[in-house]
């Protein structure tokens, strides 16, 4: 027994403008733990996963990635997790207001500067569990688009559609798997949302490439910025400043201005339902004339140039006391609440942004994901978010801000990803090879290859930074990189069906390894680890994150099936619990186990994800080496359609490999639910890892028909059937006896 949230020694303080309450931990399982805390959570943040010691703020805000600080997301949440017995619980603060926490060795003190305490807390009792229960709560992860699991190539810095056009050309020419070209601020008409520049980017040009992308299954994103310019004749503006849509000042009635990338600027305010239809108009006349396939919503925490606002009002004066959201009497990170950002006395319909600033982002995305499943035609909204706060992850996307190209960020970005996993943001990445300050041949290397496991996958690049698009390290860059897309892209639907999973159930598609081996491993080890995340529970990768190195080394968690390499099949470890090294060699790819027990699905891959999905799935089985089974699962659906899953449009296969006698193992798939039978592929191939070989003459039957092309390499007790041809929506029966 242990007890998760305890007030008893903690003073509550409930004033108009400050609220304070904590938990002291519970001492008795702190020893059992080795005195260690192992809290989680409270993002947004550059650091390690686990926090030590210290206050943190939570405030939106556009802070680059500076360590430990505040960043573009809100996410007053956290886990604690207890390594000797693997069980966790969590708590919830819902609350928008700035505040501070304050981590101790003993306790855990909340103090915020405004709204209730409404909390919640989740019992567990495993990490996964606690996660579960989170996203009951706040929304589970929202379903993607299939395409968005492929890779984007983006800058800030390409100056015209030729410039993007040819980057296109050189991707097709070196034949580097790419899905979507994006472009950021540089194609608008002087940074002016739904514009495009008319001499860099005419109209017409820009249509004809996305139809051009289009006709070959690729796709184009844009960035939208809040800020509209503040310019008579503008319509944008026009309108907005007629239906009265815009944030205002404190007097509730003047537009507040500030400056973004345009100059002045006015904010529409998305919790005015009048602002709904406003924003919907000019996205559906913007997708009209350049269908793009998703939005890119930035600077949204709302970021701005001036602190506060440009033209400067007398602001409220304290009196008596009395609530003042200008001068509170404490303030959460110690530093102005509207640096970079509009007034905290600015109006808003449904409160002043004193408390409103963190959920400004989260009201953009809600009135993007509206318009553009309507425009086009109820598809699957894509959205890339920079700021972000609870429930946002179940409408859309989000990428973890302006990293820099240092091995730095590239470790951060692993906590920054796997903590967005526990707030419900699963399609999440970082700036691969890095954003700020020019990359390196190695770093851009080894970051392509680990994020080329992130749910998300993106190439993007600061104007002031030198090109870092994979084809301008060199042809051996280039082969790399088609390799570990190819293995990406191989993994399409393996990631796809992990997002099925955390739709319906909640959860993360990456994990940190406690997630997953918590209950087998009491290694305190294992609750520091996050240079290390898991894909699902079946793959993990030890990703290389320092320079001038050729081997990594990685923490094989205690898992009583064993654990192989992904790629070769060797046996890594009979039941984990140990620390190992790995050969990294710069061109290869990033160090990938496989647990045993477990079934991971490939396709053959192709250049695009609309090819690679209609490709022969293979199946890799990993066998447990005591009992001799693993399993899996295959989700299917159209890709693109909303709410497939809700409407039941889609089929679901169970794949079970089983020993049934000392020399029969058996392969099932099952088909749980077929209501969709568009283009399945076949499944083509199978490869067992561990295989308990008891003999090499081995007689095999598919669906009671005997077939001969299996072939054993006994010593790497490696067995692979090719060109089955077998039906998924058919219930499928391999049986191999060997004498
Ligand atoms: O729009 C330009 C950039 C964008 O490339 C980046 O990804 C955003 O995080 N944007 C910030 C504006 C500020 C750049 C310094």
């Amino acid at each position: 027994m242990e007890c998760i949230f305890n007030t008893t020694n903690i003073p509550l303080i409930f004033e108009d403008q400050f609220i304070s309450f904590g938990t002291s931990f519970d001492k008795t399982q702190k020893s059992k733990d080795q005195g260690q805390v192992n809290i989680y959570g409270f993002g947004e943040r550059a650091r390690p996963l686990r926090y030590t010691p210290g206050t943190y703020t939570m405030w939106n805000l556009d802070n680059l990635n500076t360590p430990n600080e505040n960043l573009y997301g809100t996410h007053p949440f956290y886990m604690q997790y207890y390594s000797n017995s693997g069980r966790a619980h969590g708590a919830f603060l819902f609350n928008s207001n700035a505040m501070d926490v304050t981590i101790t060795d003993d306790n855990l003190i909340w103090k915020t500067i405004g709204g209730v305490i409404d909390l919640y807390v989740f019992t567990g009792p495993t990490p996964e569990d606690v996660t579960k229960q989170y996203h009951e709560l706040i929304g589970t992860p929202y379903m993607p688009p299939f395409w968005t699991l492929g890779w984007h190539q983006c800058r800030y810095g390409y100056k015209s559609i030729d410039e993007v056009k040819t980057v296109y050309t050189k991707y097709t020419q070196y034949g580097i798997p790419l899905d979507t070209m994006w472009n950021d601020i540089d194609y608008m008409d002087g940074y002016r949302d739904f514009t495009t520049d008319p001499i860099r980017y005419p109209k017409a040009e820009v249509r004809q490439f996305v139809e051009n992308l289009k006709a070959k299954n690729q796709h184009y994103v844009v960035i939208i910025d809040p800020g509209i310019k503040f310019e008579q004749g503008y319509k944008p503006y026009d309108i907005g400043k007629q239906l009265n849509v815009f944030i205002k000042k404190s007097d509730g009635v003047t537009d507040i201005v500030n400056t973004v990338w345009p100059g002045y600027c006015v904010f529409p305010d998305f919790t005015n339902p009048k602002a709904i239809p406003y924003w919907e108009n000019l996205v559906a006349q913007f997708y009209s004339e350049i269908p793009v396939s998703g939005l890119w919503l930035d600077m949204n925490e709302v970021s701005c140039f001036c602190n506060g606002t440009c033209t400067p009002t007398k602001k409220y004066q304290k009196v008596n006391n009395k609530f003042d959201p200008n001068n509170p009497p404490y303030v959460p990170g110690g530093r102005q609440l509207d640096m970079k950002t509009l007034s905290m006395d600015a109006v808003q319909h449904i409160s002043i942004n004193y408390n409103t600033h963190s959920l400004y982002g989260l009201y953009e995305v809600n009135a993007t994901v509206s318009v553009l499943q309507k425009v086009t035609g109820n598809k699957r909204p894509f959205i890339l978010t920079r700021s972000s706060y609870p429930g946002l992850g179940a409408i859309s996307a989000k990428w973890l801000g302006d990293n820099e190209a240092t091995w730095e960020s590239m470790r951060n970005s692993i906590s920054g990803m796997l903590a967005m996993q526990m707030y419900g943001v699963a399609l999440i990445g970082a700036d691969i090879c890095g954003f700020i300050g020019n990359t390196t041949y190695e770093l851009c290397a080894r970051w392509t290859q680990m994020g080329s496991y992130y749910p998300f996958t993106r190439n993007h690049n600061d104007i002031k930074a030198n090109d870092q698009e994979p084809y301008v390290f060199g042809q051996e860059f280039v082969d790399m990189t088609k390799r570990v897309l190819a293995n990406r892209y191989s993994l399409l639907n393996f990631y796809y069906t992990q997002f099925y999973d955390v739709h319906v159930n909640g959860g993360g598609v990456v994990q940190p390894l406690f997630y997953v081996f918590g209950h087998a491993d009491s290694n305190p080890l294992l609750a520091t680890i996050d240079t290390q995340f898991m894909v699902g529970k079946s793959l993990m990768i030890i990703p290389v994150l320092e320079a001038g190195v050729k081997s990594v080394k990685g923490y094989i968690p205690k898992h009583k099936p064993g654990w192989f390499d992904y790629f070769s099949g060797e046996l890594i470890s009979a039941t984990g619990g140990e620390t190992m090294e790995f050969d990294a060699p710069l061109l290869g790819y990033t160090p990938t186990l496989i647990a045993a027990a477990k079934i991971v699905q490939k396709q053959i891959p192709s250049l695009t994800t609309f090819d690679t999905r209609r490709n022969p799935f293979q199946l890799t089985i990993a066998l447990c080496q005591h009992e001799f089974h693993a399993n899996g699962q295959i989700y299917l659906d159209d890709g693109e359609t909303a709410e497939t899953i809700e409407r039941g449009v889609y089929s679901l296969v169970d794949i079970q490999a089983k020993r049934i006698s000392q020399n029969v193992l058996t392969l099932v798939t099952k088909v749980v639910k077929d209501e969709y039978q568009t283009n399945i592929p076949k499944l083509d191939q199978v490869t067992f890892y561990g295989y308990p070989l008891t003999s090499e003459v081995c007689t095999v039957t598919v669906n009671g028909n005997a077939y001969h092309r299996i072939t054993i390499e006994a010593k790497k007790r490696i067995v692979t059937m090719r060109g089955l041809g077998l039906h998924l929506l058919e219930s499928n029966l391999i049986v191999i006896t060997c004498q």
